[in-house]
């Protein structure tokens, strides 16, 4: 039977479109980022709660325009520091919803030492890299995913470096969440998004996003859709964490997306250790004079 108030709830709240600002992206035409973008606020809409209550911070790249072209709150901050800015919100404000984008240089090259730590916290933050493998903004420099032998305006004659490899670079610190998406297939990208922002804890999620003006042709999305092989499809349980980790050694050789390792017990976020702490210490209050004490020398 179908009650005015089963109506009332299946009807959603908000629409995709209620997260995109007026602001008109002004990537290239046919950049990745747009479907990014799309995938978010899909996701955004999914989820359900208000634009008011999502916080977006990005460092500096193509990528990190992104906020700008939401309706949550944008912080468009610095070259590689979106991680600590967005650790810093969420602890002042754990009622946001706090999403963070960047660049794979933005993520890996300046910013690659913050991952380390805000995973070790495990803050409740959603940590989308678009993985371009090349500087976009600063038109067409190496970055640390670029592939070896890769030939840029830095690099003639090729890149004589291994590039980093951000799934296994996130699993070794001990990452709960872990999934590699593609704007080439836009339901997945959103599902997989959906589930990073509602899973308890610190969640990355790098997406082969490509750049249509520097980067490789393997890697536009007409190349991907050929190559992509959803993780589902091979039965992969992202609960067994060394499978995951097999799976993450082939980034680069092999284009796989879905969610590569979720905890199935995930470690207590930062916000909850610290109003654990609140309480401990509220039960333990002593008095303000036998605090002081301590410090007086004794005669
Ligand atoms: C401290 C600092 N160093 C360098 C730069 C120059 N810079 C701006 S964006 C960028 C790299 C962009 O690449 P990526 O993070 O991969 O983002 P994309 O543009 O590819 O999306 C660099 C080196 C800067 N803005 N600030
Ligand atoms: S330079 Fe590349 S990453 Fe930047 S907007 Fe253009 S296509 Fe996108
Ligand atoms: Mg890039």
């Amino acid at each position: 039977m179908t009650t005015l108030e089963s109506n009332i709830t299946s009807v959603p709240r908000f629409q995709a479109g209620d997260f995109k600002s007026d602001l008109k992206p002004i990537w290239c035409p046919g950049c990745g980022d747009f479907g990014v973008v799309t995938a978010i606020t899909r996701a955004l809409a999914a989820v359900g709660r208000p634009p008011h209550e999502v916080a977006f911070v990005s460092g500096i790249g193509c990528s990190s325009r992104i906020p700008g072209y939401t309706t949550a709150y944008g912080f468009n901050t610095v070259h590689g520091r979106a991680l600590p800015i967005a650790q810093g919100i969420k602890l002042a404000s754990p009622g946001l919803l706090v999403l963070v984008a960047s660049g794979d240089g933005d993520a890996f090259s300046i910013g690659g030492g913050h991952v380390a730590h805000v995973i070790r916290r495990n803050i409740d933050l959603t940590y989308i890299v678009m993985d371009n493998q090349i500087y976009g903004l600063t038109k067409g420099q190496l970055s640390p995913t670029s592939p070896r032998g890769r030939k840029t305006v830095t690099s003639n004659f090729g890149s004589l470096e291994a590039p980093v490899n951000p799934l296994l670079y996130v699993m070794g610190y001990g990452a709960s969440f872990v999934a590699q998406g593609s704007p080439a297939d836009m339901a997945g990208l959103a599902r997989i998004i959906e589930e990073g922002i509602r899973f308890p804890g610190f969640a990355f999620i790098n997406v082969q996003s490509p750049c249509v003006t520097y980067g490789l042709e393997e890697q536009q999305l007409k190349a991907q859709k050929t190559r992509l092989q959803t993780l589902e499809s091979l039965g992969h349980d992202p609960a067994d964490q060394a499978r995951a980790t097999e799976l993450a050694r082939e980034y680069g050789t092999k284009l796989y997306t879905g969610i590569l390792y979720r905890n199935p017990k995930p470690p207590p976020t930062y916000g909850e250790g610290v109003l654990d702490r609140q309480q401990t210490l509220k039960e333990q209050t002593v008095p303000r004079h036998e605090i002081l004490n301590r410090f007086i020398p004794k005669a």
